[in-house]
């Protein structure tokens, strides 16, 4: 399985934001932009959709050894050889996740709470997602929690984290100020006119400002 330590900059292929027709491309650039990992993400699509555009985006980020991790759907790590799976609150276990991918890949849990991060540690996942940080058009039904519970979170829980939801270049210094090793950028990321570049500046800022 991947390790995720170092692993800074996540960044997903919404497909909210980006057309199946492109996502290849933004894939490609996400990549030369030097993100550490890539989520697919299409809440609208098929699985059979989705699985199609996986396996086309899984070409080449196996090319670069950056792991793919799929939204939602366990039975496409079934199916492909992606290297992971990210469920939320709502879905299912993470035993029953592994149990349905049929082999041992890796699960991210979406949580948002600190209540939440420390039982997913317990549950058995790999990575978590922390968030939304600030409000976010991206999952706006979200209230976000803030900075303050970004220290408690890597005092508590000692899985990769991953700070989410209205994170841009503008603010990260802010976040990583708060104590995140990690963060996702979704919207800041698809938005950019350059996606390349925007990546490149958001890895900078982690490697100048981290202390970890
Ligand atoms: N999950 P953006 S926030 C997909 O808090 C997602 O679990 C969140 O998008 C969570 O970078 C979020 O555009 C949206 O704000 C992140």
């Amino acid at each position: 399985m991947a390790d995720l330590t170092h692993c800074r900059l996540y960044g997903i292929v919404d497909l909210n934001y980006v057309n199946a027709a492109n996502a290849l491309r933004v894939t490609e650039a996400m990549l030369e932009g030097d993100v550490d990992l890539i989520q697919l993400r299409g809440k609208q699509k098929s699985l059979d959709e989705l699985t199609d555009l996986a396996a086309e985006l899984h070409k080449i980020t196996s090319r670069s050894s950056i792991p793919l991790i799929v939204n939602d759907h366990a039975e496409i790590a079934r199916r492909l050889p992606v290297e992971g799976v990210h469920v939320g609150q709502d879905d299912d276990p993470i035993a029953v996740v592994r149990e349905k991918a049929g082999r041992n890949v890796i699960v991210g849990k979406s949580t948002h709470t600190l209540a939440q991060a420390i039982a997913a540690q317990s549950e058995g996942a790999d990575y978590i997602g922390f968030g939304p940080i600030f409000a976010t058009p991206t999952k706006p039904d979200y209230k976000p929690i803030g900075l303050a519970d970004i220290k408690c979170v890597h005092v508590d829980v000692t899985l990769p984290i991953f700070c989410i939801g209205g994170i841009k270049i503008d603010n990260l210094e802010q976040v990583i100020a708060a104590g995140a090793r990690r963060a996702v950028i979704v919207s800041g990321l698809l938005q950019a006119e350059d996606v390349a570049e925007y990546a490149r500046t958001a890895k900078r800022l982690f490697n100048l400002k981290s202390e970890i």
